[in-house]
């Protein structure tokens, strides 16, 4: 710790770092904060703050922090209501988390700027108490005991809160997992071995189900490519995985060339699956060259026949720029924000692939969080080609930063194609072991680290 302490006395950047505010070991005051630069890139960074009530239970609560230098900016933040005046910074409760009972944590954070150094704050407070109080371990779990059962058993049927989706305790959750590559090539890598091994060793929350329209997909076969959907629903469903149903237009690009087996496809599975409560849809994968007028249209002709059928279940519209939210277009989230779709219970899709998406799409993501409820219903490690290597450091910064946001995500593929996003080796999907690392391409051994670790569901 002295050696850490040191470090940020001279500036130095110091990206994971984790330092306790206050005197370490000192009795329980009133409140502590753990402070953690998750990332840091040139002139912004990205940073939690764990915040734990030491004293009586708070029904609102404020926590106060000084950024030590002056260029130092909180440029948005998640989880409270964020302001700064000059170097003083407040975080106010937000409706899910103004109640903290003692001892009960939660988790702020913000992307932020700086021009000179970038030490830790100091003088943190909860509504006006400074907190002195440590923490005896930084990893304690958090204080809802933790969730037995599968992600679909302890989440239930899920619905949109805000900016965030929520669980049956209106709770915000972030679900992880993979997406299919296309089920017209990849049959064989969808049977009960590979699904058990996607929900019992990935501990996976989400199986994406991508349904070309095109290249020999839905097109040629309507009622066979439907069957398939509810197969694997049903798969997803004996495994207690939420299964994102999904429209993978992506050639023609508008997607209301497919509006007519838009509203076939989704009356069919939506009446199927109504009664369920771990289907998700998403009606156009990727829509490209096209407006977000003419998507707009598309998901407000397409939404109200799945809402017939299934009332409640979310729905994940996809936007311009191949789900860039416009970015790849050159526009950006305000096109969305100012002109939103007319429906309730919806989110949108954004998609990346990490070595040819970077900073300012990251920059895009952190700015429309806080407007728009986001859903990366797939993103990949490697360029957008599907091909090339791992962008490690980028595909950890996206990661870190939908951790943050309670973003939930689904990595292209779990499939064992010739290309760098797949997961499995060549071949692997004809054989019979899907659990050993001997099979796991890099992008695999990358998610599966990712999306096995524990969930902490609320559930209460
Ligand atoms: C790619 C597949 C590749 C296939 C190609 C065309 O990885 O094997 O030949 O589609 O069907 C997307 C799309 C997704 C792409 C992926 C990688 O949603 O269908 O898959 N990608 O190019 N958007 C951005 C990247």
């Amino acid at each position: 710790m002295k050696r850490l302490l040191a470090l940020l006395a001279t500036g130095a950047s110091v990206v994971g770092l984790t330092v306790l505010a206050g005197p370490p070991a000192q009795a329980a005051t009133g409140c502590s904060a753990e402070y953690t630069i998750t990332s840091q890139w040139a002139g912004g960074f990205q940073a939690g703050v764990k915040v734990t009530n030491l004293g009586d239970p708070v029904s609102d609560w404020t926590l106060g922090f000084t950024m030590p230098d002056t260029g130092q900016k909180v440029v948005q933040g998640w989880n409270a209501t964020w302001s700064q005046s000059g170097s003083a910074v407040t975080a106010t409760g937000v409706d899910w988390n103004r109640t903290l009972a003692t001892g009960a944590s939660t988790d702020l954070g913000f992307v932020g700027s700086f021009t000179g150094s970038n030490p830790a704050p100091t003088s943190f407070s909860l509504n006006g108490v400074a907190c002195t109080g440590s923490v005896t371990d930084p990893t304690d779990p958090p204080t809802d005991p933790p969730a037995t059962g599968t992600p679909a058993d302890v989440n239930g049927q899920l619905h949109v809160c805000g900016v965030h989706l929520c669980n049956q305790y209106d709770r915000p959750i972030q679900l992880r997992g993979m997406s299919t590559h296309g089920i017209q090539w990849f049959g064989s890598c969808y049977g009960d071995a590979s699904l058990d091994a996607l929900a019992d060793d990935w501990k996976s929350d989400l199986l994406r189900v991508a349904m070309y329209v095109q290249e020999d997909g839905y097109e040629t076969d309507p009622d066979g490519f439907t069957r398939q959907v509810n197969r694997l629903v049903d798969m997803a469903e004996a495994r207690g995985m939420y299964a994102l149903i999904d429209f993978h237009t992506l050639t023609p690009g508008d997607p209301n060339y497919n509006l007519d087996r838009a509203k076939t496809f989704f009356s069919s599975v939506a009446a199927r699956n109504a009664d369920k409560k771990n289907v998700i849809y998403e009606i156009a994968n990727e829509p490209n060259g096209v407006s977000w007028a003419a998507v707009k249209n598309y998901a407000e002709q397409v939404i109200p026949v799945i809402r017939a059928a299934d009332p409640d279940a979310v729905v994940i519209v996809g936007t311009r720029g191949w789900s860039s939210l416009g970015v790849s277009d050159g526009s950006n989230e305000s096109e969305v924000v100012n002109n939103p779709v007319n429906a309730a219970n919806i989110m949108y899709a954004f998609h990346f692939y990490a070595a040819s998406h970077k900073d300012n799409y990251r920059a895009t993501v952190s700015r429309a969080a806080s407007q728009l409820p986001l859903f990366v219903s797939e993103f990949g490690t490697v360029s957008a080609t599907g091909g090339g290597a791992v962008d490690r450091a980028s595909s950890v910064a996206w990661l870190d930063l939908l951790d943050q946001l309670k973003i939930s995500y689904a990595n292209w593929t779990f499939s064992d194609a010739d290309e760098g996003s797949a997961a499995f080796k060549p071949g692997t999907c004809n054989g019979s072991d899907f659990s050993s690392s001997a099979v796991l391409t890099e992008s695999g051994t990358l998610l599966k680290s990712r999306i096995s670790t524990a969930d902490n569901f609320p559930t209460s």
